[in-house]
Order: C-alpha cells, then sequence, then structure tokens
C-alpha cells in the first residue's frame, strides 16, 4: 500500500496540476488532501464529465488526473472514445477495482464490472497498469513512468487500483453540515409511505431505507448511481394509481441531472422526488458534491415539476409527503440532512438477493 500522501505528492512532484472525479471510498485519502487546496480538485457530476473536464485542462497546457470507480467506466466510455482517443489528448486516469480480484467478496453490483474492467479496456486499446496493495513508493513510480510514457504519444493511460492499495486519511477539510438527523427524516419517509412504492438511491440511502423497515414495496437500488428518478419514472407511468416515491441523494441526482427534465416533460402526477441533500457523497467517504451550486427546487421548478418545496422539519416533511401522495405531480421535496456518522445499517443484499428485491417489488407493483 502507498499513503495517500505518498500518492498526491507523486503527481504534485510530477507536475499534475489540477485533478477531477467522481469518489470511491478507494480514493477517499487523496481527495481529502486535495480538498485543503479547493481549486486543484473538481467535484464532477459524472465520470464523463471529470474526463471532460481534464481533457480541457490538457487542451489548455495543463496536466490533469482523474479518479473514479470502475463503477462508473461506463459513465466514461463516450468521451473516453469519441472525445480522448480520437483527440488524442493526453490523460491519466485512475480506475479503482471494485469486484476484483474476487467478485464473489463484493457486493453484487460490483460483479460484472469487476471482471470485465481489464478487459473492456483491452477492447478499446486502451492501455492500463494495475496498482496492487502490495506495491509501495517505487512500485507506484514504475508505474506512473510507463503511464507518463503513454501520455507522451497522445494517449490515455489507465492505471487500475486495487481496493487497499492507496491509503486513507483522517485529515479532511470538512465543515459540520447543517439540516435533519438522517435517521428521523427515514423514519418519517417510511411512515408516511407505507402504501406506496419506493425506490431508493444507492449507497447509504437505500441502507438506511432497509434498516429503518423492510418492505415489497422497497426497491433498494445498489449500484446505476443518478438513475433512481429514471426507474421512478417508468414505474409511476406504468402505475398511474400507485404513488411512487423516489429517494435520492445530492450526488446521485447531480449525476444524471437530465432525468428531471425527462420527468418534467412526461408530468406523471403520482411521482415525488425527495433529495436528500447532505452536501456530500457521504457513502464513499463524505467528499463534498457541489450541491451547494444547486438550488434544486429552482431545478425542479425549471423542469416543469408541478411543484417544489424545501423541508425544514420532520413536521413539515410528513405533511409535504401527504399532499404530495393527495394532488397530482410530479412533486420534489428538498430535505437538507446531516451526515449519519457511523451508524449506517447493512446493506439489503446481506439479507436478500438482488434479484428477490426486484421480484419482491414486481409482485408488489402488479397487487
Ligand atoms: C457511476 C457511479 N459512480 C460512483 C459510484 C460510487 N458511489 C457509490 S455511492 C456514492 C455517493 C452517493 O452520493 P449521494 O447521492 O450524495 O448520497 P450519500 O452517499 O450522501 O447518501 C458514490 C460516489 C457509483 N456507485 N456509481
Amino acid at each position: 500500500m502507498i499513503t495517500a500522501q505518498d500518492f498526491v505528492a507523486a503527481l504534485d512532484d510530477r507536475g499534475y496540476t489540477i485533478a477531477s472525479g467522481v469518489p470511491c471510498s478507494s480514493f477517499g485519502g487523496p481527495i481529502a488532501l486535495l480538498a485543503h487546496t479547493p481549486e486543484r480538485y473538481v467535484p464532477a457530476a459524472n465520470e464523463g464529465n471529470a474526463l471532460a473536464v481534464a481533457t480541457g485542462v490538457a487542451l489548455a497546457g495543463g496536466k490533469p488526473y482523474v479518479m473514479l470507480q470502475n463503477s462508473g467506466l461506463g459513465n466514461l466510455i463516450n468521451p473516453l472514445t469519441s472525445l480522448v482517443l480520437t483527440y488524442q489528448v493526453p490523460v491519466l486516469v485512475f480506475v479503482s477495482l471494485r469486484g476484483w480480484p474476487d467478485p464473489a467478496t463484493d457486493e453484487p453490483q460490483h460483479v460484472v464490472m469487476g471482471r470485465t474492467t481489464h478487459a473492456l479496456l483491452d477492447t478499446l486499446g486502451v492501455e492500463h497498469h494495475t496498482l496492487t496493495r502490495d506495491s509501495d513508493t517505487d512500485g507506484f513510480a514504475a508505474l506512473l513512468d510507463k503511464a507518463e510514457h503513454t501520455l507522451e504519444s497522445g494517449q490515455p493511460a489507465f492505471v487500475l487500483v486495487e481496493r487497499g492499495a492507496v491509503g486513507g486519511t483522517t485529515d479532511t477539510a470538512d465543515t459540520p453540515g447543517r439540516g435533519l438527523p438522517s435517521g428521523e427524516v427515514m423514519q418519517t419517509i417510511v411512515d408516511a409511505t407505507g402504501d406506496c412504492a419506493v425506490v431508493a438511491t444507492t449507497g447509504y440511502t437505500a441502507r438506511e431505507l432497509f434498516g429503518t423497515a423492510d418492505r415489497p414495496n422497497h426497491f433498494y437500488m445498489q449500484g446505476s448511481m443518478g438513475h433512481a428518478s429514471s426507474i421512478a419514472l417508468g414505474v409511476a407511468i406504468n402505475r398511474p394509481d400507485r404513488t411512487v416515491v423516489v429517494l435520492d441523494g445530492d450526488g446521485a441526482a447531480l449525476m444524471h441531472l437530465g432525468a428531471l427534465s425527462v420527468i418534467g416533460d412526461r408530468a406523471p402526477a403520482n411521482l415525488v422526488h425527495v433529495v436528500l441533500d447532505n452536501g456530500r457523497h457521504e457513502s464513499t467517504g463524505g467528499q463534498r458534491t457541489t450541491s451547494t451550486a444547486t438550488d434544486f427546487t429552482r431545478v425542479a421548478e425549471a423542469n416543469s415539476y408541478r411543484s417544489a418545496a424545501r423541508v425544514e422539519s420532520l413536521d413539515e416533511l410528513s405533511r409535504a409527503l401527504q399532499q404530495a401522495k393527495t394532488t397530482p405531480g410530479p412533486h420534489l421535496l428538498a430535505v437538507a440532512t446531516l451526515p449519519r456518522g457511523s451508524a449506517v445499517p447493512p446493506r439489503a443484499t446481506n439479507a436478500l438477493s438482488a434479484p428477490q428485491i426486484a421480484a419482491r417489488f414486481r409482485t408488489d407493483l402488479a397487487g
């Protein structure tokens, strides 16, 4: 393992100026260190966004690098193939390896990417090297030498990072958040949505919903970050008689913000979009999102949602949910929440398989 400090210092020494990315806990250490100099790290909405920002930096004479989890590789493949490879822009990309080397030791949503990440990059003709858990700083330097050789030829270079290959840090530039306690928010939502179909976004939100109450009308989405509201839209279209509530995160909503336009355009009367905004990617270690720059209620209004409101208390949340269920939507409720701290319940897939979650939900919707 190399330390987070060694990781950042090695890249600093080689003249890398700006990093961008979407967090994985594997890069929690480096991103936390970069947070001390915010102008040097661009927290991207999605991985393609990060690669495009890095491409712009490279075009403007800077030396960028990108950090992402392999679950986000799909988001990056379009700008990788049509931009970076086509225009021959040298960008250094670090990809953490979930579901690798043994997919069975990771969560189910990482299995396919874990076993195909190397092969996918091979198919695309992209050079890649792997930083393993037993690599030290010399090994990292040798690997960067090889990557830089590729970059000099105008090609991107990928470094695949095994879990545990880069250390974390307790040194963060984080500031305390403001909002409602997330456990109480989730209890309020559970109390109000027993008769609804509920779709919960990936990470801690789905875990917290599962931990608060496990019901067949819950779809715990693990993976497919940013797509919970689109799943909910599909459900709402097909079951107009049922209220569909989607529990989104700020990072997840920002990842595919265009989904709000699609919802506004289709305007399902039975859709309630709840954005739990803690200002962080808490599930991957609390790295900041750009949600302070975004007012979700105004975004929803601008995208033709029927109503949008910020909720400031648990009572207000309870009332707003009841009202949303009985008046035509789509509605958006933005709830500022506090980071959960350490008490996060286990994943639904510890108790149920992913196909079981889907089958139960399907049966509930058919009822
Ligand atoms: C495409 C993709 N990129 C990155 C990840 C890793 N990841 C899992 S949860 C998460 C953070 C989600 O943040 P947010 O929606 O704000 O919810 P919070 O974790 O704060 O509850 C990230 C980045 C992922 N699962 N998928």
